[in-house]
């Protein structure tokens, strides 16, 4: 394989402001909706925060953010995807004016990032809606977000508009499907949550999305905006093809989210599901034409795939994938059950390049591990070939998908330094380069240590790719 990746390939790392910052109440910052969510998704949100919520200070990075962005560099990042709280620079979400206090934090990662010449992507909606939208407005439901997102874009974009090209408006857009609460700030439970009103919310989510795309371009000349979804290839569980068409639906599900940020207009067989199941949506003629102003790239994060059949017998719910589906026989599972499918990669890429063409960026990829620290050659270090085989699998793949004439801008692995889950909210599920002696009970005293992944990500980003096996 003498391919490579693309000169000026941005490789680096991922995270998002609540699963590391910490300092949930520090500088300002009101409540989001992850101070209510201690188990993240295996519990319903609480009332109010609790201490066993391992994000209040999650791996610190609110006051140690100078040292981990110089391990990033050591190991030659070229760009480092993070997300803004919208709740450090609109506390409540909807007041007037923006927190400097909160703002005044970013331009100090900014700083730090400037210095090492590596390049910021910025989520600007990472699973942090203000606590307030989301109780007091039902969050995404209520048309008024749109404004208030708006106003919370408007106010990065003067602010570090001079200082990041790379934008994207919400993480995984099509995770609201699943999780009404985490990704959209919906209390109301999923059961109780009309279809009506969860398209609705997206639909608010896609203006938003669209309208802010627009405002990017016309207050940053050269930004870069992309949509984010979790990409999921849905195969037929067996060659019936009514197990064909069963995929087909499910696929449909999330490239709705990708045909409207790149088409800029809803797809036919969204329009006949809601026709089918009496779905009217309120879109006035100005939503429709917010929603041309299409993306300029698609991210997407990339961890399983999963399998779809017609016949209710086989339909067994995956135990472990996060977005169910039928179990893969051939597949194999990480250890919180997400079946582990490197190939899904390159297939998901050409399908998406073909579908779009738009370049993609992998944004996030990587695998959820327990690890032990332990000492060689007198030096504390996790010993994580489990690791880099799995990310050495899935960028061939990535870089199979290129020679295939993908146009593909980067890769950030998920989690480049230990962090706290995202679906249940613990520490012992890490996917870093990085290793950070935090426990799930709290303990631990916050020091960094690197994995042998470290050595070996600096490499292949050294050789752009070479050194992939
Ligand atoms: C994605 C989210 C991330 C992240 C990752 C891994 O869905 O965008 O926030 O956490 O999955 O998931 P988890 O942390 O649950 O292992």
């Amino acid at each position: 394989m003498t391919t490579t990746f693309p000169e000026g390939f941005l490789w680096g790392g991922a995270t998002a402001a609540n699963q590391l910052e910490g300092g949930y109440n520090e500088g300002g910052k009101g409540l989001s909706i992850q101070d209510v969510m201690p188990q993240g998704l295996l519990t319903p949100p609480t009332d109010g925060p609790t201490q066993d919520n391992l994000k209040q200070e999650g791996i610190d990075f609110y006051h140690r953010y100078a040292e981990d962005i110089a391990l990033f560099a050591e190991m030659g990042f070229k760009v480092f995807r993070f997300s803004i709280a919208w709740s450090r620079i609109f506390p409540k979400g909807n007041e007037d004016t923006p927190n400097e206090e909160g703002l005044a934090f970013y331009d100090r990662v900014l700083d730090e990032l400037e210095k090492h010449g590596i390049e910021p992507l910025v989520t600007i909606s990472h699973y942090e809606t203000p606590l307030h939208l989301a109780r007091d407005y039902n969050g995404w439901t209520s048309r008024e977000l749109i404004g208030f997102y708006e106003r919370y874009c408007q106010a990065l974009f003067e602010r570090y508009g001079q200082r990041v090209k790379y934008w994207l408006t919400f993480n995984e857009i099509n995770s609201v499907l699943h999780f009404p609460f985490m990704s959209g700030g919906i209390p109301t439970p999923p059961e109780q949550l009309s279809q009506q009103d969860l398209y609705q919310a997206i639909h608010h989510e896609l203006v938003a999305s669209a309208r802010v795309t627009r405002l990017a371009h016309q207050m940053m000349p050269g930004a870069q905006v992309g949509c984010m979804i979790i990409a999921l290839p849905v195969y037929p569980l067996t060659p019936d093809p009514s197990d064909v068409v069963a995929a087909m639906h499910v696929a449909h599900d999330s490239y709705a989210f990708g045909d409207i940020h790149c088409r800029g207009e809803y797809p036919g067989y969204l329009l006949r599901r809601f026709r089918e199941q009496d779905i009217e949506l309120d879109i006035t003629d100005q939503d429709r034409e917010d929603l041309t102003n299409t993306v300029d790239f698609v991210s997407f994060s990339y961890y399983v795939s999963t399998c779809e059949t017609a016949d209710p017998v086989k339909k067994v719910e995956g135990a472990g994938n996060l977005l169910g589906g039928v179990p893969n026989p051939t597949l194999q599972a990480s250890e919180w059950g997400w079946q582990i499918d490197p190939q899904g990669l390159r297939v998901v890429m050409n399908d998406y390049w073909e579908r779009w063409r738009k370049p993609l960026f992998i944004v996030e990829n990587g695998l959820g591990a327990v690890d032990e620290l332990v000492e060689v050659d007198g030096t504390k270090t996790v010993v994580d070939d489990y690791r880099i085989s799995y990310l050495n699998d899935h960028l061939v793949q990535a870089r199979e998908a290129v020679a295939d004439g993908v146009n593909l801008l980067g890769y950030t692995t998920w989690g480049c330094i230990d962090l706290v889950s995202a679906s249940t909210a613990q520490m012992s599920k890490r996917y870093g380069f990085v290793y950070v002696d935090r426990n799930d009970d709290g303990t631990g005293t916050l020091d960094r240590y690197r994995k042998k992944s470290f050595e070996w990500y600096r490499q292949v980003i050294a050789t752009n790719g070479a050194h992939l096996q």
